[in-house]
């Protein structure tokens, strides 16, 4: 079985009740390539990859476009049957970008699982179970409204919520997670997260200031050497999110003792079978993290749902997807939804999707 077309799309995702801020940036909508990769036996998989704007990490949209461009012709004629190979074939064609090469390790897992009738979280090892924990994340904002939401999203279910923060006077982030900690209390396991968007100075100031306030702090400034620089001076443990480009940077990040925790994204890394070696190096060292992306539909949402069922339970610290900031599914039956909290896993061969095409935005190029 070889790959005989792919085809590109293009698709903006308005952000549903936006914009959804962070440190860094204002997001009005989300740029997503989607890839529908077709074998010789006529079976199609479809791949995503969508970053969340040009300033969240180095990876963006244009890039991913680009990168697929390079490497799309040069795929067709590979076997589907072998997404060891096939990811070094891809190596042998473009230098780096993991992001769009996720796109296509996605598709070519979608595909073979439906040749072999499994679903994917089986070609990644199996299942430990079919309800996952999801987290929620809210934006940037004021410290009644933020509390509010984050009482609201307890309410419905969410065992995690995550903070934005950073990106200005430090001293109000502190009141945030003063409020929100005033109004839940211990009902829910709180992190912080500044995307990158604080100086040491003012990590440390918001740690200390909340030293009896549990919760992990998320990415707080820029670089891993910054991070490492008040690790021994803070009072919270620490996950890593921007800062984990490729597996040597989780290694160098495991290897530094520089953090606590992963906030992983699946096509940052390069795809489900980088997330699954991933998984099995952090199970080495029982580093809890998440299996998330930076944002997707559901392609992407399916895909980190399976993953994340593969990892042990004990170390999944939960689920994320962009599902509830975007206004329709591209599978309308089987499309990835939160419900209470969590997610289900789909239960069809593949990613257990199936997206209609007139949901998935323009056709942009076909190559066979
Ligand atoms: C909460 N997220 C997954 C959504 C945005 O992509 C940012 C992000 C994060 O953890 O940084
Ligand atoms: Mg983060």
């Amino acid at each position: 079985m070889r790959i005989s077309e792919i085809h590109v799309y293009q698709k903006d995702l308005p952000v549903v009740d936006g914009p959804y801020t962070m440190s860094t940036m204002t997001l009005h909508s989300i740029d997503t390539t989607i890839i529908r990769l077709v074998s010789d036996s006529g079976l199609v998989g479809w791949g995503e990859v969508a970053p969340i704007g040009p300033l969240y990490q180095p990876q963006h949209a244009l890039g991913a476009r680009a990168a697929l461009a390079q490497m799309a012709q040069g795929l067709i004629g590979q076997s589907c049957l072998t997404p060891l190979l096939l990811r070094r074939h891809m190596d042998g064609l473009l230098n780096g970008h993991n992001y769009a090469k996720a796109a296509i390790d996605i598709a070519i897992m979608d595909l073979l699982g439906k040749h072999y009738k499994v679903r994917v979280c089986d070609l990644l090892g199996g299942a430990e179970r079919e309800r996952l924990p999801g987290y929620f994340a809210t934006g940037i904002g004021e410290p009644d409204e933020i509390a509010r939401l984050v009482r609201d999203k307890v309410d419905q279910g969410y065992g995690r919520i995550q903070i934005k923060a950073g990106g200005r006077d430090v001293a109000i982030d502190i009141a945030v997670v003063r409020k929100v900690r005033e109004v839940v209390g211990d009902r829910v396991q709180l992190v912080v997260d500044t995307n990158r968007g604080m100086t040491a100075a003012d990590a440390m100031r918001l740690s200390l200031a909340c030293r009896e306030i549990p919760f992990a702090f998320e990415q707080p400034c820029n670089t891993m050497e910054e991070v490492a620089s008040i690790r021994a001076q803070i009072a919270h443990p620490i996950i890593l999110d921007e800062n984990l480009e490729n597996l040597s940077e989780v290694l160098r990040a495991i290897s530094m003792r520089v953090c606590d925790g992963f906030g992983l994204k699946l096509t940052r890394m390069g795809g489900l079978n980088a997330m699954a070696t991933i998984r099995d190096i952090c199970a080495a060292r029982s580093i809890p993290h998440t299996c998330e992306d930076s944002w997707g539909g559901d392609i992407i949402a399916a895909s980190v749902v399976h993953i994340g069922a593969t990892v042990e339970p004990r170390l999944l610290e939960a689920i994320w997807t962009a599902g509830i900031y975007i206004e329709e599914n591209y599978d309308p039956e089987n499309g990835i939804n939160v419900d209470q909290g969590h997610f289900a896993l789909p239960d069809g061969p593949g990613l257990g999707i199936n997206p209609e095409e007139s949901r998935i935005g323009t056709r942009l190029a076909s190559y066979a």
